[in-house]
């Protein structure tokens, strides 16, 4: 566990968000993108993705737990459209924003909650600040998913999340880190794609992007991206960071979600040092984030120095 480790993982999510971005979604989104996809300085704009695990790092900073009304405040604060949110997420924001509870909102758009995948892309942050408390960390991925996506497969994407970005972190090999994650999940869903990365990578096999997106799933609910995203981390964790988002781009879908989630646990298994540095240096925000996983790392809890 080292800061390296911490700020590989959220820059390697903002790096995968933002690269990802321009191929994300049809010809509608990636024209619009193309339009809003840079700052006015030049910078390679990130979505939604990267927003909300800024907002919930720097609450946890802040508050050194999980304060799920501020998390809420937060996320509806910072929502903006450019940022390209989910669109039952957007319309969950505008309503804690105009002063409706998370605990009513999350049942507002959906009865059942929403199984987007908006709740695991953030969730690596869980891994993070959880990484040394393991008997926490599946509460914490439960209750910070649910503040916006309550349905169970959308928390079983988090809980999945942030247990890899844990295991990536303590040193974990891609066989091993897959089956521990994979004890973590119940539903069907989940439990099929797991067992077919495991397979996979337990063979040696390397199937072609396309058909990795037809057997695990390239789309924005979490079923169908989540276990992609991990599995990418995995079978590229000894190759380069622009290797697995180029694989990620060719199975097409939600590239930017599943290249964050991908990123994330990558840059927590490799450390900062190994992102490729061009990339690096034209992200947004890039000193936010560093002093994100700065702080994430100083407090977490577990840490003699906190
Ligand atoms: N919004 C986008 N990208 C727009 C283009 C996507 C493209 N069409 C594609 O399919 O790739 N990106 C951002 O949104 C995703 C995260 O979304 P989040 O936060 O989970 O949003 P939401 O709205 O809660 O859920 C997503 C959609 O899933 C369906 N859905 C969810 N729960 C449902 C339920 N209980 N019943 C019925 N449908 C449900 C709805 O269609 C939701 O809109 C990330 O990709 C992020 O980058
Ligand atoms: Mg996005
Ligand atoms: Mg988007
Ligand atoms: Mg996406």
């Amino acid at each position: 566990m080292s800061l390296e480790k911490y700020q590989g993982c959220l820059l390697g999510l903002a790096l995968g968000d933002a690269l990802g971005a321009p191929y994300e979604g049809g010809p509608l989104e990636r024209t619009l993108w193309r339009l809003i996809g840079t700052t006015s300085k030049g910078e390679m704009r990130w979505t939604d993705d990267t927003q909300m695990s800024l907002d919930l790092a720097e609450s946890l900073a802040e508050h050194r737990a999980l304060n799920a009304d501020d998390v809420a405040r937060r996320f509806a604060a910072s929502y903006h459209w450019s940022r390209g949110y989910g669109p039952g997420a957007a319309r969950l924001l505008k309503r804690i924003r105009r002063g409706m509870h998370w605990q009513q909102a999350n049942r507002a758009i959906y009865p059942e909650g929403s199984y987007g995948n908006g709740g695991a892309m953030r969730a690596p942050v869980i891994g993070l600040y959880f990484a040394q408390r393991p008997g926490m960390l599946l509460d914490a991925a439960r209750t910070s998913a649910s503040i916006t996506h309550a349905h169970p497969l959308g928390i079983e994407g988090a809980v999945l999340l942030a247990s890899a970005t844990a295991l990536a972190l303590a040193g974990e090999e891609p066989l091993a880190l897959l089956r521990q994650a994979a004890s973590h999940c119940s539903s069907e869903a989940f439990v099929t794609r797991m067992a077919i990365a495991e397979k996979w990578l337990a063979a040696g096999d390397a199937p072609a992007a396309r058909d990795v997106a037809r057997a695990l799933g390239n789309k924005i609910s979490a079923s169908e991206s989540c276990v992609t995203g991990v599995y990418a981390a995995l079978r590229f964790m000894h190759q380069p960071f622009l290797d697995m988002l180029r694989f990620i781009a060719a199975g097409s879908g939600d590239v930017d979600t599943i290249s964050a989630m991908a990123g994330a646990v990558w840059g927590a298994a490799n450390g900062a040092g190994k992102l490729p540095a061009a990339q690096l240096e034209k992200i947004e925000q890039r000193d936010r984030l560093m002093h994100a996983a700065a702080v994430l790392y100083g407090n977490r809890p577990g840490n003699a120095l906190s």
